[in-house]
């Protein structure tokens, strides 16, 4: 797998900044936050997922931009970046911004590693927290598929080097919340989900100590852009009805993330028809759907049960 800084170029370009991202993205978010923060302007190039209509991510003109078939890349001066702390890390080692001002760095990186998504986005869980996420938005990922042709899912079958993750879809396109039904996916939901919750404590008694602006002293850092996308990736899905509870330092924390100008920018404004189509979607069958119902009644008491 490539990570960081490559010396090849990708792309002829002037622009000193170029991001292949996408809107519902969570990596895509972070990177877009950091570079709004820094004030820096960036050739903007949107690469549709298949969650929101399309697999350009495995087009013949993205893997050249990256082999991989994710977003984001940034490149600089045209060479490209991989993994998305690795890019934000690359930003603020490179810009002049209030991100790189004197900070205990070493808490940066833990707060800001443990919010990421690293290697296999189901494998490391104990260590990061952003490897819980992509099981965790299987729901989400339901009702958006409902907006898009097995056809394209298909397509991915042929082109995209990551097999596995088109057979997740196709099996979430043609059963829908059923999937949970499948012992090993709800097993995968449920271990997500408790992993997820000890990381939170984790955060919430460190923010319940901390009496500094942000998550590591009084300046925003890599560390809150990597918590705010996550957390917030939490509320779409609903599952801050499980896991926000009885955690007010978290909940605190988030309401002041997402009135960050940066946030709004990155996430608040960029709406994709797609996803705000599947958060409608979510939300209803939240309250219609049984089988749904029972698996986020269950799940809660796991979670919230035991205290
Ligand atoms: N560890 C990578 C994760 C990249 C990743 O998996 N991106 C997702 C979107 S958040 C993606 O492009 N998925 C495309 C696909 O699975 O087809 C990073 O931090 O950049």
């Amino acid at each position: 797998m490539l990570i960081g800084l490559q010396d090849y170029i990708v792309q002829e370009t002037t622009k000193e900044w170029v991001l292949y991202h996408n809107d519902f993205s969570l990596c895509s978010r972070k990177v877009r936050i950091c570079l709004y923060e820094c004030g820096l302007e960036f050739e903007s190039n949107h690469i549709d997922l298949i969650e929101t209509g399309k697999y350009e991510v495995a087009s013949k003109k993205f893997l050249h931009i990256n082999p991989n078939a994710t977003v984001p890349v940034l490149l600089n001066k045209g060479r490209p970046i991989y993994e998305s702390h690795e890019q934000i890390k690359f930003i603020v080692n490179t810009v002049d911004s209030e991100l790189n001002a004197p900070a205990d760095i070493e808490a940066i990186d833990y707060w800001m590693e443990k919010a990421s998504m690293v290697g296999n986005p189901i494998e490391g869980q104990n260590i990061y927290a952003g490897n819980t996420v992509g099981p965790l938005t299987f729901p989400l990922f339901a009702t958006m598929l409902r907006n898009v042709s097995f056809l394209e899912i298909l397509k991915g079958l042929i082109s995209h080097p990551m097999k596995e993750r088109v057979i997740i879809f196709l099996l979430l396109k043609s059963l829908g919340f059923k999937v949970f039904k499948i012992k090993l996916i709800k097993k995968l939901l449920e271990n997500s989900l408790l992993i997820l919750d000890s990381h939170l404590l984790e955060l919430e008694k460190h923010l319940s100590k901390n009496d500094e602006a942000w998550l590591v002293g009084n300046r925003f850092s890599l560390a809150d852009i990597s918590w705010s996308v996550l957390l917030h990736r939490l509320t779409e899905c609903n599952w801050d009805i499980i896991l926000f509870k009885g955690k007010p330092h978290i909940q605190k924390y988030f309401q002041k993330l997402i009135q960050r100008k940066s946030f709004v920018q990155g996430i608040s404004e960029r709406k994709n028809i797609n996803l705000e189509k599947g958060k409608k979607d979510l939300k209803k069958s939240l309250k219609e759907d049984q089988l749904l119902q029972n698996i986020f009644n269950q799940l809660n008491k796991k979670v919230n049960g035991k205290r």
